[in-house]
């Protein structure tokens, strides 16, 4: 479904699992950080509005979405978290480059989530342009940090 049909903001909080007494791990990148920093407090907010404690919600920063791997892997292999939001905000240039940073970034994501037994929730945007960027960082089209922070949690209470 195109984010266009959804509000990234939306959801039903009697559906969301309470995430009292649950540990989070957030990575944010610092490329674009007009909008990861949007999406990381979106995030936080949505933990903190369902039941996470703030001492249970760890953030780390790294420079651009590329390493959002390693700092993701890190956490995961802490073994402190119950589940990982990777955040990130990668627009398209005139170069390949963004193909490339978008396909490595999934890849290395989903690797980890295969391979280690805490989810790793996927918050990259990968867009256009800055607008688009803007519009789903707390715009037109909601927020794409806390459909993670309610991701996360459906995870953790589905799985753990
Ligand atoms: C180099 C680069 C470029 C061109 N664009 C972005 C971007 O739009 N978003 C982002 O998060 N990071 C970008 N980077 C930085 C890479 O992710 C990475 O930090 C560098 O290639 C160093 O490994």
């Amino acid at each position: 479904m195109a984010t266009e049909l959804k509000n990234l903001s939306s959801y039903d909080p009697a559906k969301v699992a309470n995430g009292k007494g649950r540990k989070i791990g957030i990575v944010y990148a610092e490329w674009n950080d007009e909008i990861t920093y949007a999406l990381r407090d979106g995030a936080v907010n949505t933990l903190l509005a369902n039941g996470v404690e703030e001492n249970d919600i760890e953030l780390a920063s790294v420079p651009g979405s590329f390493e959002l791997i390693f700092g993701a892997s890190q956490m995961v292999k802490s073994g402190k978290y119950d589940a990982v939001i990777a955040i990130g905000c990668v627009i398209r240039g005139d170069t390949p480059h963004f193909d490339y940073i978008c396909e490595g970034v999934t890849a290395g994501l989903s690797k980890l989530n295969v391979e280690y037994d805490t989810p790793v929730i996927f918050g990259l945007i990968t867009t256009n342009n800055l607008q688009q960027a803007q519009e789903r960082s707390g715009g037109r089209l909601g927020n794409k940090g806390d459909e993670c922070a309610v991701t996360a949690l459906q995870m953790v209470a589905q799985f753990k």
